[in-house]
């Protein structure tokens, strides 16, 4: 584990509260007897699943498969039946580790306080899995992407070097523990850089602002209710660096979050399978709208419909392709060359590039990928969930373009008499939260054209 993480080893001291989440908080030392003791119970199993709930035991658990070199599957607390049943199938997960809250067939690996000391484990090579992390596509349950231990030391170095990020730095967010962005960059970034962490459970203004870190991660919906608050916004002044990513940081709030707080945001740029592959720097310029230029290991390519090189002047729209140290190895259900053009990784970003080789991004090639508070919601998941209503004939799900979270889900429902709060109920007990549409209005018929296909667009 010393390999991926080495504040785990000692390589950089420790503090007695190195990782902190909420009110719990554990040294470096004590994590690692932790994880090692957990690992150690788990060892040999074919991959693992986490109910990544915000508390410190989730993070005892993920650390503990990485100890044992098991690759770890993570499950939202709050996720819907069809997405949890999905995730622990598909993963291929022979045991949960630490509590569930479901039921389930698969043993269950308790974690226990009193663990700790030296259980010896061999280090995983660095090829090995490290991660499966589920992300939506257009259509169906999410898709698990299996993300090697190089890739996730191989992005974190390219965000340390473009984020100036070290063992002086405090990070602190309230990012959900089954994401790339609060997993990934959020727990084991600290850990690889040897940097504290505080996790604040929930990612509020006026928790950021009692933390006292010098670097806080955030997604656009999470600035821009800190610029609400600005007392809040204000005591992030005594920070040194404020991320944003997961969505397209508006750049009113950008500007809003320079003015309360001193600090231009820097914006990073990625997606689950690729991981965070483009940043602004922090000892570059920080350009509102702008995501910056591929990290370290890293290489970017932007490309018209026929695959052929668009010019980089800050104004033509292409494809974004990416390829690089980062890139996940496929899905673990099987399936990769489709996402694939000549090695390169086709995003479904389209963006510019200027002659610098700064990135803007400017959408996605599919309406059928929503964006909400940074999460990711696939339109025919939550069309399905409805559609498994009976006595609802038609359903088509849209973002709509919304100032707090960027995008919320709305519902267009062609409906036998069901009403739109029944519907709800039923939809709200299928999904994970943040895929319930927050808006489900009923209509008589769906715009379709004359191959009968929805036109999503006219429901905009
Ligand atoms: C939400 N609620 C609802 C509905 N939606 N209730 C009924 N119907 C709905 N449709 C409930 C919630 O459960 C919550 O209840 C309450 O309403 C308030 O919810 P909400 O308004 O959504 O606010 P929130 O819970 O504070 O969420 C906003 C958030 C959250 C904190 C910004 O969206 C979030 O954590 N986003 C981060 C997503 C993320 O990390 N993405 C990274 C993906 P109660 O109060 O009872 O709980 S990785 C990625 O994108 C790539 C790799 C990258 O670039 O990073
Ligand atoms: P996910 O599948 O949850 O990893 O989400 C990846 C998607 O989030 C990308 O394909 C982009 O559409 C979007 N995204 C991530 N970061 C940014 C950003 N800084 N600006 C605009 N979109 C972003």
């Amino acid at each position: 584990m010393s390999d991926l993480l080495p504040a785990l080893n000692g390589r950089y001291g420790d503090h007695p509260d190195a990782v902190r989440v909420g009110g719990d908080s554990i040294s470096w030392e004590g994590l690692r007897g932790r994880a090692m003791a957990v690992g150690g119970r788990i060892a040999g199993h074919h991959a693992v699943v986490v109910e990544a709930t915000p508390t410190l035991d989730t993070v005892i658990a993920i650390a503990g498969a990485l100890a044992a070199g098991v690759p770890v599957a993570t499950v939202p607390g709050d996720a819907g039946p069809l997405e949890r049943e999905h995730i622990l199938r598909d993963s291929g997960a022979t045991a949960v580790v630490g509590s569930a809250s479901f039921e389930t067939a698969l043993p269950v690996v308790a974690l226990d306080p009193g663990d700790g000391g030296e259980v010896a484990l061999p280090e995983p090579a660095p090829d090995s899995a490290a991660l499966i992390v589920y992300t939506s596509g257009t259509t169906g349950l999410p898709k698990g992407a299996v993300l090697s231990r190089r890739a996730v030391a191989a992005d974190l170095d390219g965000l340390a070097d473009a984020w100036s990020w070290t063992p002086d730095d405090h990070l602190v967010h309230g990012l959900p523990l089954f994401h790339v962005h609060g997993l990934v960059l959020g727990v084991l970034g600290p850990l690889r850089v040897g940097a504290r962490l505080t996790h604040t459970v929930r990612p509020t203004p006026e928790l950021y602002a009692g933390a006292a870190g010098t670097m806080y991660f955030g997604v656009p919906t999470v600035w821009t209710r800190v610029c609400a608050d600005t007392d809040s916004a204000q005591a992030l002044r005594q920070a040194r660096l404020l991320v944003s990513g997961s969505a397209p940081l508006p750049v009113p709030v950008f500007d809003r979050l320079s003015e309360l707080t001193g600090h231009a945001p820097v914006e990073r740029y990625g997606m689950t399978e690729t991981l965070i592959t483009v940043s602004t720097r922090a000892d570059g310029e920080r350009r509102p709208g702008w995501v910056g230029l591929p990290i370290e290991g890293v290489q970017s390519r932007l490309v018209d419909d026929h695959g052929d090189p668009v010019v980089h002047d800050g104004e033509t729209v292409g494809h974004l392709q990416i390829r690089g140290e980062t890139m996940f190895d496929g899905y673990v259900s099987g399936g990769r060359a489709d996402d694939f053009a000549d090695g390169w990784f086709v995003t479904g970003d389209s963006a510019v590039v200027d002659s610098e080789g700064f990135h803007r991004i400017v959408g996605r090639t599919s309406v059928d990928v929503i964006k909400t508070g940074g999460y990711k919601v696939g339109a025919g998941e939550v069309e399905a969930a409805i559609l498994a209503v009976p006595g609802i004939s038609e359903a088509a799900v849209v973002g709509v373009p919304d100032d707090e979270f960027g995008q919320r889900v709305v519902a267009f429902v062609v409906s036998d008499g069901v009403s739109a709060a029944a519907i709800d109920e039923h939809v709200g007990a299928l999904l994970t939260t943040h895929k319930r549409p927050r808006e489900i209005r009923l209509v008589s018929e769906l715009p379709r054209n004359a191959m009968g296909k929805v036109q999503k667009s006219k429901l905009l």
